[in-house]
C-alpha cells in the first residue's frame, strides 16, 4: 500500500493544548534530518535524550528542552521521527511549531502519524485504532482493554480465526481441483469439524470484541413496560435528576427520552419509551411504535414490572414473549415500596432485580447489575477494545461461515462453500486492514486527533 503523501514530512504539537510543564512537537519523513541539524545545531543520537537550545532561524532561542531523534524505520511510524520537548505554553509550542514548518514541514492531518504508521507495517488497523481509543477511554477498563488491542490481542486473534477460514478453504478448494473425489473429501467429518472449530473461535472473538465496544461506546439500555409501571421514574432516578415527566396517569411519557448516564464512569446511553398497550390514542401509538423500534436496536431492554400490581406468570410471559427475540432482557421489579419487599438481584435468566425507583431502594443493584453485564467488573482480562466497525465485520464473517457450513451440510456444494469462506476470510481483512478501501481508511483516521 503506498501513500503519495508520505514522501513530505509532517509537524504537529502531540502534547494538548494550553499550559502545561511539557509540551511536545513531533516530526516525521525525509525532512527531519536536516530539521534537527537547523534547529539543535546537530543531529542528536538516535534514542537518546540530549538537552538542546532550540534555535530560530537568526540563531536566536526559541526555548530549551530535550530532543529525542528515532531514525526510521525503527520509530513509530516507521520514518525518521524528531521530537523537541519544551515548554508547555502556548506561545512557545506555536513558536518551535512555526520554526519546523518553515524548515519545510507540513502541518499533519489528525491521525497522519498513526496513518504513516499503518501505512509502514509498524501497526494493523486494529492496532491504530486503539491507540484512539486508548487516548479517548472513559473508564479504566475501557482503557485496559484498548491496552490489549494496541499490543496487538485482537489483532491476533482475528489472524487466528483468519488462518482457521485459510485452512478451512484449501481443504475444500482441493476438493474442488479433483472433482472425483470431491463427493469424499467434502463427506469427510475431519472438514466438518473444521468448520465446527472455526465457527466456535468466531463466537469467542465476537464476545470478547463485544464487550469492548460496549465499553468504548456504553450499551444502550432501553426501559420498556406497562403504562404507569414507573419507566419514567427508573430513568430519573438512574439520571439523578428529573429527566422525564412522571404522573399517575397511565400514558404519560410519549415521545422517548434519551439520557447519557455514567455508572462508576461507564458509559450508558438509557432510553425512556411510551408504556406498552393495545388502547392508545394516535399520538399515544405512535409513541409505541417508536419505542418498540427502539427496543430493536437496544443492547439491553429493562423490562419493568409494577410489583404491586404484579401480573400472573401467564400474562407476564405473554408481555415478554411480545418483545423482540435476541434482545437480552432485565426484569425490573418495581414499587416494592407499596408491598413491603426487600430489595433483591437475582442473577436468574432472566436476571431479575427488585427495587423501587421512588424510594431509590434497589436500584444500587441494578447498577451493578447493569456494569455486570459489560464485564465492568469482575474478570475481564479478555476483553479486548473494539469498534463497531470491527463487530460488524465479525458478524458478516460469522455469517458467511455459518452459510459455509450450511452448503456442506445441506448441499455437499463445494464451488459454493469456497467462495462463502473465501468471503469471511475478507471482512477480517477490513479489521487489521488488509481490505480496507482507501476512502474508510481516509474516514477513520480522520476521527483521530491532531499529533497522534
Ligand atoms: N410507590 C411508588 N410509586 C412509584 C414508583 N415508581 C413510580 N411510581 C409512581 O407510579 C406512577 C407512574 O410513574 P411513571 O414513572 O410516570 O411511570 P411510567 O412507566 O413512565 O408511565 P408511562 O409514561 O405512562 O408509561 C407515578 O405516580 C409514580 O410516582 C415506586 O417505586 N414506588
Ligand atoms: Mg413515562
Amino acid at each position: 500500500m503506498t501513500d503519495p503523501s508520505s514522501s513530505r514530512t509532517i509537524a504537529a504539537i502531540a502534547t494538548p493544548p494550553g499550559r502545561g510543564g511539557i509540551g511536545i512537537v513531533r516530526v516525521s519523513g525525509p525532512l527531519v534530518r536536516r530539521i534537527a541539524e537547523a534547529i539543535l545545531g546537530e543531529l542528536p543520537a538516535p534514542r537518546t535524550a540530549s538537552l538542546h537550545d532550540f534555535r530560530a532561524s537568526d540563531g536566536s532561542a526559541i526555548d530549551t528542552g530535550l530532543a529525542l531523534y528515532f531514525p526510521g524505520p525503527a520509530s513509530f511510524t516507521g520514518e525518521d521521527v524528531l521530537e523537541l520537548h519544551g515548554h508547555g505554553g502556548p506561545v512557545v509550542m506555536d513558536m518551535l511549531l512555526a520554526r519546523v514548518i518553515e524548515l519545510g514541514a507540513h502541518l499533519a492531518e489528525p491521525g497522519e502519524f498513526s496513518k504513516r504508521a499503518f501505512l509502514n507495517d509498524k501497526i494493523d488497523l486494529a492496532q491504530a485504532e486503539a491507540i484512539a481509543d486508548l487516548i479517548d477511554s472513559g473508564s479504566e477498563q475501557a482503557a485496559r482493554a484498548a491496552l490489549r488491542s494496541l499490543r496487538g490481542e485482537f489483532s491476533r486473534a482475528v489472524h487466528a480465526l483468519t488462518e482457521a477460514v485459510i485452512e478451512t478453504r484449501m481443504h475444500v478448494e482441493a476438493a474442488i481441483d479433483f472433482p472425483e473425489e470431491e463427493i469424499d473429501f467434502l463427506a469427510d467429518e475431519a472438514l466438518k469439524q473444521r468448520l465446527e472449530r472455526t465457527l466456535e473461535l468466531s463466537a469467542q472473538i465476537i464476545a470478547n470484541a463485544k464487550q469492548g465496544a460496549l465499553l468504548r461506546e456504553g450499551m444502550t439500555v432501553v426501559i420498556a413496560g406497562k403504562p404507569n409501571a414507573g419507566k419514567s421514574s427508573l430513568l430519573n432516578r438512574l439520571a439523578g435528576y428529573d429527566a422525564a415527566i412522571v404522573t399517575d396517569i397511565p400514558g404519560t411519557t410519549r415521545d422517548i427520552l434519551r439520557e447519557r448516564i455514567h455508572i462508576d464512569g461507564m458509559p450508558l446511553h438509557v432510553l425512556d419509551t411510551a408504556g406498552l398497550r393495545e388502547q392508545a390514542d394516535i399520538v399515544e401509538a405512535e409513541g409505541i411504535r417508536r419505542a418498540r423500534e427502539a427496543m430493536h436496536e437496544a443492547d439491553r431492554i429493562l423490562y419493568v414490572i409494577d410489583t404491586s400490581t404484579a401480573p400472573d406468570d401467564d400474562s407476564l410471559n405473554a408481555e415478554l414473549g411480545a418483545l423482540p427475540a435476541g434482545v437480552p432482557v432485565t426484569l425490573v421489579w418495581n414499587k416494592i415500596d407499596l408491598v413491603g419487599a426487600e430489595p433483591r438481584y437475582e442473577r436468574s435468566s432472566p436476571s431479575r432485580v427488585y427495587l423501587s425507583a421512588t424510594t431509590g431502594q434497589g436500584v444500587d443493584l441494578l447498577r451493578t447489575h447493569l456494569k455486570e453485564c459489560v464485564g465492568y467488573h469482575g474478570p475481564s482480562a479478555g476483553t479486548l477494545s473494539a469498534r463497531r466497525r470491527h463487530l460488524d465485520a465479525l458478524a458478516r464473517a460469522r455469517r458467511h461461515l455459518e452459510e459455509a457450513a450450511r452448503q456442506l451440510t445441506e448441499h455437499r456444494a463445494g464451488e459454493l462453500m469456497a467462495e462463502e469462506l473465501r468471503q469471511a476470510q475478507q471482512c477480517l481483512g477490513e479489521i487489521t486492514g488488509e481490505f480496507t478501501p482507501d476512502d474508510l481508511l481516509g474516514r477513520i483516521f480522520a476521527t483521530f486527533c491532531i499529533g497522534k
